[in-house]
């Protein structure tokens, strides 16, 4: 049995999240959900950053202190992740005592290293972003991600030696050819660093609503320093070394692409600073993207955008379509690394073709045929049959699809097996004959697909594969054994009831 742990980033928690924010926590808890399966056991970390000027803002234009603030949008987030079946070990809150102890022991280890020191800082700075930038990166005058206007800042701060580094990690990535995955994206990183690292400010003095620096009470830690430290938080740093030594490094970190420099520049160069290994995986995905443009929070204010923010509001989707629809959506639509476009007719079509008309249909007309021709008691399937190799076939390409993060590929290939029953069905027709050996073989090996898609599918769809796997006569929950041994073709044993049910997803209109 490995380890397997996986994080998302933590949340802003300025306002309540949307289906961008969802977008990354679905697809890592099924990523998490597929690790379980193969019998790993599973450490998935999600949570909420709740330091900083973009929050202290958010409070003080509702009257509120930040604590307060931070209280009731925490909880949107919370509860947002369970309306969408997210199974997280642990959710973290910056503003925890546990955080603020490990941000200080962390940062104060890598002081003590000599990689802190005392400068005057100056520059432009994205309240939106919490981040600086030089005038060349500007667009219009106005911040690259959020084109609004950038505030000039100066200020007394306490800098961490990234310079120091650029050796460091261009030799870690020389050594370590996947860390940052998918290529382009490590490319970027690199091209990063080799055009020259300068030293960042990592401590305030204009704000008080952070962790406060240590060794200076004039400070707080700049929010971004301390919101990385989170993934170490969790693990026990500093309080739980033999817990620590179990996860890290071995890390997967799923982050937004506009996050990449800190995740892929600063995160492990700290790390080195701090004299803890960087960590062994970053995975860097793409945007959903409204009218091309990045779904975003500040469309709420956005009299032009193209849809309402609270008409696709994570449980307003899930209120209409379902939970797992949308998971499915999410995890199916767009290959996890590039941008999607996200509208509700992709939605209603994506659902009609691949749930409705394929895997609903093939549920629905397996235990009707069953009903009708074998009294309701399931056939086993054919040993020999033509689609235990599609199925093998299958099953390898699923499992690597979803070892190498890849969500979309993964059902891309469970829906072929899919696809393959419903051939066989439409071939033989057992509607249409008589009861005896043909009709039974192909019911027994739809059944089986049945079986097997339930597995393959359970990452994305929990509750609807539950309901398959009921219906179908098995007990337990999908998958009831050591992986590979449930996934050879001939685990559906026949000889059991199947129960026919209501549709799983009525069609909806396009
Ligand atoms: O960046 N499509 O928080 P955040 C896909 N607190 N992903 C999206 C998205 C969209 N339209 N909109 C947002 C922060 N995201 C920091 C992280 S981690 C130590 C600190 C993703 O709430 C975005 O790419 O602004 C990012 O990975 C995540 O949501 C959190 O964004």
């Amino acid at each position: 049995m490995a380890r397997f742990y996986i994080s998302t980033p933590i949340f802003y928690a300025n306002d309540a999240p949307h289906v961008g924010s969802a977008y990354c926590t679905v697809n890592a808890d099924a990523i998490a959900r597929f690790q379980r399966l193969l019998g790993n056991e599973v450490f998935s970390l999600t949570g909420t950053d709740e330091h900083g000027q973009k929050i202290a803002d958010a409070a003080s234009s509702n009257d509120v202190s930040p604590q307060a603030w931070t209280d009731q949008t925490s909880k949107l987030f919370r509860e947002a992740w369970n309306g969408l079946d997210i199974a997280y070990d642990d959710f973290i809150r910056t503003t925890e005592p546990r955080h603020r102890e490990t941000v200080q022991a962390f940062l104060s280890e890598i002081h003590d290293r000599g990689f802190i020191y005392k400068g005057m800082y100056s520059g432009l700075y994205c309240v939106s972003c919490e981040d600086y930038y030089t005038e060349d990166a500007l667009v219009d005058e106005k911040c690259p991600v959020h084109g609004k206007p950038v505030v000039e800042m100066s200020e007394d701060n306490y800098f961490f030696k990234l310079s120091a580094f650029e050796d460091q990690l261009l030799a870690w990535y020389e050594a370590n050819p996947t860390a940052v995955q998918p290529a382009t994206k490590r490319n970027e990183a690199l091209s990063f660093i080799r055009g020259g690292l300068q030293d960042i400010s990592i401590t305030r003095t204009s704000l008080t609503w952070g962790v406060p620096v240590p060794w200076d009470g004039d400070h707080v830690f700049y929010v971004w320093y301390d919101a990385l430290i989170n993934y170490l938080t969790a693990i026990g740093y500093g309080v739980d070394q033999e817990r620590f030594n179990e996860w890290w490094p071995s890390v997967h970190h799923l982050i937004g692409k506009e996050i990449l420099r800190f995740h892929c520049v600063w995160w492990p160069a700290m790390c080195m600073a701090a004299g803890i290994d960087p960590p062994a995986n970053i995975y860097v995905h793409g945007w959903l993207l409204v009218g091309g443009k990045k779904l975003s929070k500040s469309m709420a204010n956005d009299a032009s955008a193209p849809v309402k923010l609270t008409d696709i509001a994570p449980k307003a989707l899930t209120e209409d379509f379902g939970v797992d629809p949308i998971r499915y959506y999410l995890l199916r639509e767009t290959a996890l690394g590039n941008d999607g476009d996200f509208s509700l007719e992709g939605i209603v079509s994506r659902y009609n073709a691949d749930l409705a008309n394929n895997l609903g249909n093939l549920v629905a007309r397996v235990a009707t045929v069953v009903g009708s021709k074998c009294g309701g008691v399931g056939p086993a399937p054919d040993p020999k049959s033509v689609i235990a190799a599609i199925s093998a076939e299958v099953v390898g390409e699923a499992v690597a699809a979803w070892n190498g993060f890849q969500p979309s590929a993964a059902l891309e290939a469970t829906w072929r097996l899919i696809g393959a029953a419903n051939s066989a069905l439409e071939t033989v027709e057992p509607w249409k004959q008589e009861p005896g050996p043909a009709v039974d073989a192909v019911l027994g090996d739809c059944l089986e697909v049945l079986r097997l898609v339930a597995i393959l599918a359970s990452p994305a769809m929990p509750s609807v594969t539950k309901e398959i796997w009921r219906r179908i006569g098995l007990s337990g929950e999908p998958t009831n054994g050591p992986f590979d041994d449930v996934m050879t073709w001939g685990g559906y044993p026949g000889g059991i009831p199947v129960e026919k049910g209501e549709p799983l997803f009525p069609r909806r209109k396009p």
